[in-house]
């Protein structure tokens, strides 16, 4: 009995939470205290606890439930998910009504306009009223299941407050600005890279194995289109809007109705200054024709529709004084010049810092330091020197020249011809290089140690704790003691994540040692081809440009890398350490499931090693003699005596051409 009570009590219980969900995170007007709202899902938690088959898939305690996913599922949208035509001018705007009155009469028509919120698309799935997946846009066609990642959203409902059969609903997955700059001062205090902006934050916070981790980032959804829909009754966007407020969507982009096109230009200039003042960015306006009739009359080409059309501010620029050039040294070596500004504001972020890439580019916009410059930020946190303002020159400026010593080292630079990058030529001991280095092996796709960031790198570079990358695996934990602030938890979180990242596997070791023009990819490549680190360091270029996308620039750095006397002896010193040097090989699927295989004669195609490695690859074994037992033989040119053997005993003889066929 009292189950059942209980049973009652937890559906109600969903009921309320996901009404009071609905008023703090839809409608930014809660009705309980945070202590009354906390009650409910701590009632909610203790009955699921007691009775774990009373949970729901969807209950409120459930939105950051599952394990972190190994990958996402691909699955493919009931309906396209469409991208927009862009309008960069109002004459760009105007065209767009134009095409559009060629087909629908001026009188008939009205538009919806809606700021164009700069995040990143996802499409839901709703049956009978609950929430059943989530996904990313992807390429319209297919979108990656984020099911998961999804539920962490909290304005997102788990049950519709109007129930339709079914309902595929687009919208806009977002990072407000506020969140957006606690995400990044997070990450650079772990030295973590930072992201460029709020769209890329959130469309990597949504692509995150661990849902844990996409609930950490807070991110926001809102909801404008309409998929595959069935029971769904409105006949136009607008209709459409006001069926998802009803629904318990979030729709708060502001649509407004517009009767004519005048009244949609005075929405768009209504919200050019507004906009620096929303609490998450837009990139533009999106003005849809009302009516699903007409837009359906009016279609879509390839891959956006007629009847909408996305208009873009201009980028937004700014003046100010480039107070000097100034060089910052990289990984590799590469001397990239800055500017440095008179801090200005710029479409609602203040810039003093804006790169310059390289020399040529310097030249090319012929900026020079004591110009007054214009600034350009179009969207991306980076902000773009475009261009000096000769006018205001009040004398002659000294024309900008690379540095022929690095500014770090003082050794020379040098740039090699054709290139446009100039680099420092002290590879081996320049503070910058070995910081950068230190920072690139750390990172999160390379060695991923956890803590071991742009600050803790420098920091353990100035103390003298580290001079390059193998050495971090010699710190004692008593040496972690030295960084500041690092008391207990710190210095054993610090030092369990470097004994951790031994074991990372092959691929991540290669990238993470920076060998030139071999990024994540090319080192994936290389470790599932040669499965050691040994191996690969004794390839020669050949072999290394037989293997396929692997051409001779890779093959040659490569080569040059392992060749070099100081990366042999980080490469020892990280396998004293106990770092791992190998790529797990995945299971190849068993296509030579225990038969006994021999091979005989001269082969065209494999090395005698080669050909047995990749027997027991498959799961056959590989001997020296035939037997009875044997159960094929593999014969090249000129076979020996095991040729007649297996003649004799009628065992089957292969070509190397067929035993490769019997491995793809
Ligand atoms: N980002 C937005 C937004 C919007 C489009 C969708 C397909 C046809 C019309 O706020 N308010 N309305 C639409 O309507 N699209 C938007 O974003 C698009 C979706 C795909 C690429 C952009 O993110």
């Amino acid at each position: 009995m009292e189950k059942e009570q209980l049973k009652k009590r937890a559906e109600e219980l969903r009921e309320k939470i996901n009404y009071h969900n609905y008023r703090y995170y839809v409608l930014d007007s809660p009705e309980l205290s945070d202590a009354q709202y906390d009650g409910l899902v701590r009632e909610l938690v203790s009955i699921e606890t007691k009775y774990p088959d009373l949970v729901t898939p969807d209950s409120p305690t459930q939105r950051v439930g599952a394990a972190p996913a190994e990958a996402f599922k691909s699955y493919e949208h009931r309906q396209e998910m469409f991208s927009l035509q862009d309008a960069f001018s109002t004459e760009e705007l105007l065209a767009f009504f134009d095409r559009v009155k060629k087909v629908i009469p001026a009188n008939q028509l009205d538009y919806v306009c809606e700021l164009k919120l700069d995040g990143t698309a996802i499409s839901l799935t709703y049956e009978n009223g609950r929430f059943i997946r989530g996904v990313t846009r992807g390429d319209g066609k297919r979108g990656e299941d984020i099911t998961s990642n999804i539920k962490t959203i909290a304005s997102i409902p788990m049950k519709l407050r109007v129930s339709v059969p079914f309902l595929e609903v687009r919208g806009e997955a977002y990072i407000t600005k506020d969140q957006f700059k606690a995400i990044n001062k997070a990450r650079s205090d772990k030295g973590e890279t930072l992201f460029a902006n709020p769209r890329n934050a959130a469309a990597g916070s949504l692509r995150q194995l661990d849902p844990r981790v996409t609930a950490s980032r807070k991110l926001d959804a809102l909801f404008y289109g309409i998929g595959y829909a069935e029971g769904v009754k409105a006949k136009s966007q607008w209709d459409f809007v006001m069926f998802l407020k009803e629904a318990g969507f979030k729709t708060s982009y502001q649509a407004s109705l517009a009767d004519t096109e005048k009244q949609v230009i005075e929405y768009i200039s209504g919200w050019q200054e507004e906009r620096n003042d929303l609490p998450y960015e837009i990139d533009g306006i999106v003005v849809k024709v009302n009516s699903f009739k007409q837009q359906q009359a009016l279609g879509q080409t390839a891959k956006a529709p007629r009847w909408a059309i996305a208009y873009k501010y201009p980028a937004e620029q700014q003046v100010t004084q480039l107070l000097d050039i100034r060089i910052s040294v990289g990984r590799t070596g590469a001397l990239t010049p800055f500017a440095v500004l008179e801090p200005v504001k710029v479409a609602g972020s203040t810039i003093s810092k804006a790169t310059l890439h390289n020399e040529d580019e310097v030249h090319r916009k012929d900026v020079r330091a004591g110009d007054y410059v214009i600034i350009q930020k179009a969207g991306d946190v980076i902000p773009e020197v475009v261009a000096p303002i000769v006018s205001r020159r009040q004398k002659e400026l000294p024309v900008f020249r690379m540095p022929k010593k690095c500014p770090v080292c003082s050794a020379s630079v040098e740039r090699i011809e054709g290139e446009a990058v100039a680099r420092c030529t002290n590879i081996l001991g320049c503070p910058a290089q070995q910081f950068a280095e230190i920072v690139h092996f750390a990172s999160r796709n390379a060695m991923d140690i956890e803590g071991l960031g742009e600050a803790i790198a420098a920091e353990m570079l100035e103390k003298n704790m580290i001079k390059n990358v193998s050495d971090i695996f010699y710190l004692k934990k008593d040496d972690l003691y030295q960084l500041t602030n690092f008391k207990d938890k710190a210095v054993s979180n610090l030092y369990i994540s470097i004994q951790k990242s031994k074991g990372q596997p092959l691929h991540r070791l290669l990238f993470a040692l920076g060998v030139r023009h071999v990024g994540s990819e090319v080192a994936d490549i290389l470790a599932k081809h040669f499965f050691s680190l040994d191996k690969l360091a004794e390839a020669t270029e050949e072999q290394l440009t037989e293997i396929p996308t692997i051409g001779p620039r890779i093959a040659i750095s490569v080569v040059d890398f392992f060749a070099e006397k100081r990366n042999v002896e980080i490469i020892n010193r990280l396998e004293e350490a106990g770092v791992n040097f190998e790529e797990p090989q995945e299971l190849a699927p068993a296509k030579l499931d225990g038969l006994m295989i021999v091979v005989t004669g001269k082969l065209e195609h494999f090395k005698r090693d080669e050909i047995e490695s990749l027997i027991k690859k498959y799961g056959g074994h590989s001997s020296s003699s035939v037997s009875s037992n044997t159960d094929y033989v593999v014969a090249g040119a000129d076979p020996g005596s095991k040729y007649d053997k297996a003649l004799e005993l009628g065992v089957k003889i292969i070509t190397e051409e067929e035993f490769e066929r019997m491995i793809k």
